[in-house]
Order: structure tokens, then C-alpha cells, then sequence
């Protein structure tokens, strides 16, 4: 199968926006409805994470990819997610918290969210409109072990990417 990753995160997270950014695209202004395919990336609808009437949906689109970013947005004070969500999904796992140019973001208290999200796993720290730690996304979704990705984040030494272990 081709490297590909499933972002999933509540409603108005950013997913949308950060698919665009991950592939050089304009953003539309329009609310993702369905999934949205575009070469190595699947966008899901927030309602999928929000109402665990939908939780069918992800897993069955998680057998068509290798990655699942789970998306947390730096200005809520919520986790759309249940505890340990990622353990029902046997796939590659990656925090991405979004907006953490916004002057209400509080990157501590999302790092924390994920935490309890993620059983281990990479968090990239981003802003879609100031393309901090976008960088680093792509490059993660080519690598398929734990230990090349703890590798990756230790040689990049960076303050947008940490590895969380529990
Ligand atoms: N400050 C800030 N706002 C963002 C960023 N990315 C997205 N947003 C805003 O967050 C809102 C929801 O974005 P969208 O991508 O549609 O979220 P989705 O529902 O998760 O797909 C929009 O108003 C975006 O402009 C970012 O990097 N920084
Ligand atoms: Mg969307």
C-alpha cells in the first residue's frame, strides 16, 4: 500500500486547511461534508470523530491508509477524542496541534489533550498560515517503524516536533 494518512479531529479543528497546506493548495472556504481524497492524504468530516455514531466511518477508512494523524486545535480547551482512541485503530499514529500562531493558543494544555489521545507517537506543533512544523508532516508519513520515527525527531531536534511516550 502507498504511504497515506487519515487526518481525523473535531469540527472547525483545521484539518482542511492543513490539507491544503500540505499540498500546496488554496484553501476553499467549504465545510468538508464526506471524505476528500487528494494523493496521500484523506480528510474526514469532524462529525466522524464527534458522534461515535460515525466511528464505523474511520475505522473503515483507516484500512485504506498507513497513517492517522489525530488533530488537536491549540484554541480549544476540549478533546473531541475519547481516552486512547488510537488504540482502536491499528495504524502508524501522529499528534498534529493546529493554530499555534493564534493569541488564545495554548500549546501546553493541547500537548496534554493528545497525550491522552495517543498511546505514543510523534506531536508536530503547526500553523497552517505562519507553515510552522508543516516541514515535518510528509516526511513522516515515509516512515513505518517507531524506532525510525523517534530517530527522525530526535535528529531534527526541533521545538515544533516531540516524541510522547507513556
Ligand atoms: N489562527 C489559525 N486559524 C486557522 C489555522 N488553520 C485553520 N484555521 C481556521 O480554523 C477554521 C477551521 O478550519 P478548517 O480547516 O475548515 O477546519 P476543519 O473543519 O477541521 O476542516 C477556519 O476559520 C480556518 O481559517 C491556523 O493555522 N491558524
Ligand atoms: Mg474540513
Amino acid at each position: 500500500m502507498k504511504n497515506r494518512v487519515m487526518i481525523i479531529g473535531g469540527v472547525q479543528a483545521g484539518k482542511s486547511t492543513l490539507m491544503n497546506t500540505l499540498l500546496g493548495k488554496e484553501s476553499t472556504a467549504n465545510k468538508t461534508q464526506a471524505l476528500v481524497y487528494d494523493d496521500w492524504i484523506v480528510d474526514t468530516p469532524g462529525e466522524y470523530v464527534e458522534n461515535p455514531m460515525y466511528y464505523r466511518n474511520i475505522m473503515a477508512t483507516s484500512l485504506e491508509v498507513t497513517h492517522v494523524i489525530y488533530l488537536q486545535d491549540a484554541t480549544s480547551a476540549r478533546s473531541v477524542f475519547p481516552p486512547q482512541f488510537s488504540l482502536g485503530i491499528p495504524k502508524i499514529q501522529i499528534g498534529v496541534i493546529t493554530k499555534i500562531d493564534a493569541p488564545n493558543a495554548d500549546v501546553e494544555r493541547a500537548t496534554a489533550l493528545l497525550k491522552n489521545v495517543m498511546t505514543h507517537g510523534p506531536i508536530v506543533k503547526t500553523s497552517s498560515w505562519q507553515k510552522l512544523g508543516i516541514e515535518f508532516i510528509e516526511p513522516l508519513i515515509q516512515l513505518k517503524t517507531h524506532e525510525d520515527i523517534q530517530q527522525f525527531v530526535k535528529d531534527r531536534d526541533s521545538p515544533y516536533l516531540m516524541y510522547c511516550s507513556q
